[in-house]
């Protein structure tokens, strides 16, 4: 995967609170092309693999249970610069931290349902697409 793609979910307190539209225009809005998308309920194992880096955390087991409480939205996103962009364009990972406008401090609840995901480096960006998008479903 080029280093000008970056891996995001639409978490489940967003997709539940109706912010589907709201954040994929955000996102559009900011320069993002879409390039792979899918609407997923994760199991247990899946979140849990995809959040392992964060298996000593206190939280884990929390964040797990929250990921699989409803459906999300998986994407892949393409832009120059894309990693840092959507960070910038995201906010904080604690939404009273982030930055007025950005998508965190408009949708998102608390640090844990925080709306969305994006992912923190070019090498995490292609390992995250990668285990949510087969070669067919990415372009
Ligand atoms: P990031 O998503 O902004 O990169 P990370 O530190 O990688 O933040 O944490 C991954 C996810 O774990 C966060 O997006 C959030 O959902 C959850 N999380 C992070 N810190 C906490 C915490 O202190 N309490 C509860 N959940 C947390």
């Amino acid at each position: 995967m080029a280093t000008n793609r970056t891996f995001t979910m639409i978490k489940p307190d967003a997709v539940a609170n109706g912010h589907i539209g709201g954040i994929l225009n955000d996102i559009i809005a900011g320069g993002f092309k879409l390039v792979a998308m899918k609407y997923i309920h994760l199991t247990a194992e899946t979140a849990g693999n995809f959040y392992a880096v964060h298996k000593e955390r206190p939280f884990y087991g929390d964040l797990v249970s929250f990921m699989t409480s409803g459906p999300i939205v998986a994407a892949i996103l393409e832009k120059e610069n894309a990693v840092e962009d959507f960070r910038t364009l995201i906010g904080a990972t604690d939404p009273k931290k982030a930055d007025e406008g950005t998508i965190r401090n408009k949708y998102a609840e608390s640090i844990e349902a925080n709306a969305v995901h994006g992912s923190d480096s070019d090498e995490n960006a292609a390992i995250e697409g990668n285990f949510f998008f087969s070669q067919f479903e990415r372009f």
